[in-house]
């Protein structure tokens, strides 16, 4: 299989899937194409219908879209549980999977994923309202579902990989949390193939304004 991402710095849809894949142990190509250069356009393209990444090629399918990504491989890789087993669990993990996907658009126009800066934001009150609501998440599936362990349920899921961007985002941004959602932040912080992606993505020459 090949996923097609973009920059490690700045995309963030890039990461979930990327981080999914690793932490699973499923192989694959990584193709990575520097967004928002001159030609960018045309060779997501050449990979994606929709013109954005992240997209999967599995022979000759090509899947796009971070959730229809998410759900084809946790399908491939039963084996791997990227989705909690309980059903009630699985319910809740799409759910805010789900929400990560469609909200939180203060957040997401006002801190872009930019893992190499350092920039504290002005907190406004429809940004703190995001932070809340992913705290709460966080809290709520981690006291639910999370068995004691250090992930949102009981062990990493989708779930930890489509909130991954906003975890640098809160370091980038410099946003405070309260003690267990910093914690949390460390688990992920702490996954080797996190590590792995932060450091590519500091070691880029890519630079977009
Ligand atoms: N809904 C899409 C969003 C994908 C998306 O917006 N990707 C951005 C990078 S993070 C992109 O491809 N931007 C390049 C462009 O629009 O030219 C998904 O979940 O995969």
């Amino acid at each position: 299989m090949q996923l097609v991402i973009g920059n490690k710095n700045y995309s963030s849809w890039s990461l979930r899937p990327w981080l999914g894949m690793k932490v699973a142990g499923i192989a694959f190509e990584e193709i990575l194409i520097p967004l928002y250069q001159s030609g960018s356009k045309a060779e997501i393209l050449r990979h994606s219908p929709n013109g954005k990444v992240p997209a999967l090629q599995d022979g000759d399918l090509l899947v796009w879209d971070t959730l229809a990504i998410a759900e084809y491989l946790a399908e491939k890789f039963p084996d791997r549980h990227l989705w909690p087993q309980d059903p009630a669990a699985r319910a809740i993990a799409r759910s805010v999977c789900a929400e990560m996907h469609s909200g939180f658009t203060t957040l997401r126009s006002t801190c872009n994923m930019d893992i190499r800066a350092s920039k504290p934001v002005t907190m406004t009150p429809d940004l703190q309202s995001d932070v809340d609501r992913i705290v709460a998440i966080w809290t709520d599936c981690r006291t639910r579902f999370g068995n004691g362990g250090a992930f949102l349920f009981d062990k990493f899921s989708w779930a930890d990989a489509f909130y991954a961007p906003v975890v640098t985002r809160f370091v980038t941004y410099g946003i405070a949390v309260p003690g267990d959602a910093r914690r949390y932040m460390d688990t992920v912080l702490a996954l080797p193939p996190m590590q792995e992606w932060i450091a590519a993505g500091k070691a880029e020459p890519w630079e977009i304004g």
